[in-house]
């Protein structure tokens, strides 16, 4: 392969100078293409075959024991003024973050091959879908974007007719964590990341350029480009609902997006579109329309259960990867939480031991393409992506934030996902179940000012004139004993059905200070032993504590200073004015 874009020839002329590899690879995307990547790594000793009866063509990678998470501390956006990445990311002047990356390719890939993968993030017909080049020296990165991603000679197809698409390089380096850094230029579409394989920061596709560089662009361009799984609700009438979440990492995403409801909710359906990046755009009949950007799942494996997502399971037993999972007695992958087998090897390699750890590490993941999944929506592929009814917003709190609320008006629904706070999770490296602020689940992923971002948000309400209705949910309340009060998973279904009845303007709801919440019987408990008093405290307002939280979160709209929205500011305040009236 080579390409008839003048400007790409050159880029990739130009990084070939710098990084020396000793050959160039185009990749074509082609299944024969993957298989030789995979024998390469074999014989390298990168990839360890699983089990071919019980996981045919499944591999096992296991990384640098200190690259197994994306580094949000090295990560940085590069604009030419720093109030433009504003105080919720790491600024590096472009001039500055050139120089110092440059410093760190200059002759790193010689003695390697350097792969050219073009990749289309979104359906490969989608007006909305967008392109990018990634070069990399890494195969492990080519065989998982060639999941992840509509990659090779289609994308490129489309980048020589379009002209456009974000310049991706990386280099797995020395996988030293001193010089590692993850860099984006959003204002020329670029990203250079080095000394990480890790998914997050290594596949450009995902984070880097569905989130942190497309973030930048929809809002230039009027689009959204959010951190949110997107499902087809199907209710027993056969009527089916598109519905978009924002979880931060590692809070069941996956297992939301795959769901099967209980056979006590007989006739609802959950239909997978995507598990964690949405792309939506106002569409001319003023509703917002989403399509997935991503052709596959990258997801947290331990927890994954025949219990905890059974369609998850059902689409590992072939063709995936592996990631830091471990290994039983007769090769097939492992991980904390599988009911069956008993791992013999650790995510190190090392023979298992408990007193070494978890046998899989807590962000071990798997890959594989989306259309494995028993539960795939049929309107995966529409190149004009499904009609958005809902978009909910969850964090994982202990404490005080109720099972689920309705937002008063879209601007009430910004202020929900502004002030989402969730515990932290095993997905970035640093301390596990500190509540920090995550607006809209895109702190580690916003390409820009949060306070900029939510002024974005606002005016979306100009262009669609029948944007979603907005919720907040939240399934990890915990009793005095510290158990989960609500059963969650497939029983999520019973207030995905309240948020459904209320976009219809059903649904029994109370108008409290924070929201509208439902009644104690307005969701569906039939068929689950929960008693009326646990489901009375899911659904309560406790006046005093949100009084205390609406406080901090007024506090942290502030420490934006000015260029935070004054609308979003006032609507802060007459939450806080209701709360005061009432306490
Ligand atoms: C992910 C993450 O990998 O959010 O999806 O960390
Ligand atoms: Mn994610």
């Amino acid at each position: 392969m080579s390409t008839t874009n003048q400007p790409l020839n050159d880029w990739i002329n130009e990084v070939a100078k710098l990084t020396r590899p000793e050959q160039v690879i185009w990749c074509d995307g082609s299944d024969s293409e993957y298989q030789s990547l995979m024998s390469l790594m074999q014989d390298s000793g990168d990839m360890t075959a699983l089990n071919p009866d019980t996981h045919p063509n499944c591999f096992l990678h296991r990384s640098d024991p200190q690259d197994v998470a994306r580094v949000e501390h090295l990560t940085f956006i590069c604009t030419e003024k720093e109030d433009d990445a504003g105080p919720n990311n790491h600024w590096m002047s472009p001039g500055d973050g050139h120089r110092q990356m440059d410093d760190l390719f200059d002759g790193c890939m010689q003695g390697r091959t350097m792969y050219v993968v073009p990749y289309c993030m979104g359906p490969i017909d989608s007006p909305l879908a967008r392109c990018g080049i990634e070069l990399t020296d890494s195969p492990y990165v080519v065989v998982n974007m060639k999941l992840m991603t509509r990659m090779g000679a289609q994308a490129l197809a489309r980048i020589e007719r379009e002209g456009s698409f974000v310049r991706g390089l990386h280099s797995t380096g020395e996988l030293d964590p001193d010089r590692r850094f993850i860099m984006h230029f959003p204002e020329e579409l670029a990203i250079k990341s080095y000394g990480s394989g890790y998914g997050g920061n290594a596949l450009l596709g995902k984070k880097c350029h569905a989130l942190r560089i497309a973030s930048w662009q929809a809002r230039q361009e009027g689009w959204l480009a959010e951190h949110m799984l997107i499902v087809g609700v199907e209710n027993p009438q056969g009527e089916t609902h598109y519905v978009a979440a924002a979880f931060p990492s590692a809070c069941g995403k996956t297992n939301l997006a795959m769901m099967i409801p209980p056979a006590s909710k007989d006739g609802w359906k959950v239909w997978t579109v995507g598990d964690d990046i949405c792309w939506m755009r106002p569409g001319d009949d003023g509703r917002l329309w989403a399509i997935n950007p991503e052709a596959g799942f990258f997801g947290v494996a331990p927890g994954t259960s025949e219990s905890t997502n059974p369609n998850a399971l059902a689409m590992l037993s072939e063709d995936a990867i592996f990631t830091n999972v471990a290994e039983t007695y007769d090769h097939q992958p492992w991980w904390e939480g599988l009911s069956e087998g008993e791992p013999a090897t650790d995510w190190k390699g090392q023979t298992y031991a408990p007193s070494n750890g978890p046998a899989a590490h807590p962000n071990s993941r798997f890959t594989v393409s989306m259309k494995n999944c028993p539960s795939y929506s049929d309107q995966a592929e529409a190149p004009e992506g499904v009609p958005i009814s809902a978009i909910i917003f969850g964090g994982r709190r202990e404490r005080l934030v109720p099972l689920v609320m309705q937002a008063k008006n879209w601007q009430h629904g910004v202020l929900l996902g502004a002030s989402m706070a969730s515990e932290t999770t095993a997905a970035a490296t640093g301390a596990v179940g500190v509540v920090r602020r995550d607006p809209m689940a895109m702190k580690p992923f916003c390409g820009y000012n949060f306070a900029d971002y939510f002024t974005h948000w606002l005016s979306i309400a100009d262009s669609a004139s029948y944007p979603p209705e907005v919720f907040h949910v939240n399934w990890f309340r915990k009793n005095e004993d510290g158990a989960f009060m609500w059963p969650g998973f497939g029983d999520n279904i019973r207030v995905l059905e309240w948020i459904l009845d209320r976009c219809k303007g059903r649904g029994d709801a109370i108008e409290t200070a924070i929201g509208h919440l439902p009644g104690v019987d307005a969701i569906d408990t039939n068929g689950l032993s929960i008693d009326p008093q646990t489901m009375a405290d899911l659904v309560a307002v406790d006046i005093e504590g949100w009084s205390e939280e609406i406080a901090q979160i007024g506090q942290y709209l502030d420490s934006y200073g000015d260029r935070m929205p004054e609308r979003l500011k006032q609507t802060c305040q007459q939450v806080a004015d209701a709360l005061a009236v009432q306490s």
